[in-house]
């Protein structure tokens, strides 16, 4: 496949350290994705009144609605449809990150979707603020090269909840961490000096991100829900690789997780099993065998 992104866009990833690639997968991919986040959530999103009927998780703690699917950021915890799995092995999903980490040897992560509805005054327990945070310990040294991603699953204005970040943080990271106290949070940035941008997107745009760059996702001030799936891709490390046991281990958590339609270890999971009882595991292409593991690269 040609390359998907051109020097433009790839001098703007190195500045700011997230780049889009629009398009991603064709609209009946995204459509499907949609539906199935719907069908997942058991609501019928023609009526707005039902984008609020499942009150959600509060995160981290999850103290509040332990049991709900979907969580006050709008993380819904499905992981292994046949839609998701559709976006994950779609080609031009996988070349984009072959370009971003060069090489074509990579796992998909076997992440979940979001849903976010728009604040309003009746249902307070949805109107989270948004968030900025990392995903990894930054008091870490070396803090080693990832990427994290969201393909958007419809029209994303500014104030829609979506992606936000502090533009270009990966590369001013080390001169910033210098000017914090020593007892700082290493896994969500002091703000104060920072410059958070959210990220507008259309329908089929894929983010992908440095995770060096604070990032989270927004308030949702407009009239309609956020949707969108979380895909990234990571080369099986030579760690793994030199490690019989641990690569078997985490095939097979892999293998098993898609294969009983339910998540990998470490996910906060959906207590109703409903993906287990209600979809079929999904369809793989030679593509999707090779990144969730089933096949090797060689
Ligand atoms: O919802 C988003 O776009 C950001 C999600 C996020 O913060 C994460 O995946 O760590």
């Amino acid at each position: 496949m040609n390359n998907v992104f051109g020097t433009d866009q790839l001098r703007f990833w190195e500045e700011n350290g997230y780049i889009v690639l629009q398009n991603a997968v064709p609209m009946e991919n995204l459509t499907a994705a949609v539906d199935a986040i719907w069908s997942f959530l058991e609501i019928d999103p023609s009526n707005p009144e039902n984008w609020y009927s499942q009150p959600p998780r509060r995160e981290p703690s999850c103290t509040k609605n332990p049991n709900s699917p979907i969580s006050e950021y709008g993380m819904v915890e499905i992981y292994q449809h046949q839609a998701l799995w559709d976006n994950r092995q779609y080609p031009r999903i996988h070349q984009a990150f072959s370009e971003v980490w060069k090489t074509e040897k990579l796992w998909v992560t076997l992440n979940r979707a979001n849903m976010k509805p728009p604040s309003r005054p009746q249902n307070p327990e949805w109107n989270h603020p948004g968030m900025i945070h990392w995903d990894l310990d930054t008091s870490q040294h070396p803090i080693p090269f990832g990427v994290q991603g969201v393909l958007y699953l419809t029209d994303t204005a500014e104030n829609q909840g979506g992606f936000q970040c502090v533009p270009g943080f990966h590369r001013t990271f080390y001169e910033w961490v210098k000017s914090q106290p020593a007892d700082r949070n290493p896994k969500a940035p002091d703000l104060n000096g920072l410059e958070v941008k959210s990220i507008a997107g259309q329908a089929g745009d894929l983010i992908i991100w440095h995770r060096l760059l604070a990032h989270g996702n927004g308030h949702n001030t407009s009239t309609q829900p956020r949707l969108a799936q979380y895909i990234s891709m990571f080369p099986i490390s030579l760690e793994i690789e030199n490690n019989i046991p641990l690569l078997k281990q985490e095939r097979s958590d892999r293998i098993e997780a898609w294969r009983q339609r339910r998540p990998t270890s470490g996910w906060p999971g959906d207590p109703r099993d409903w993906e287990h009882h209600n979809c079929q595991t999904a369809q793989l292409t030679p593509l999707g065998r090779k990144l969730l593991g089933l096949d090797m690269w060689k």
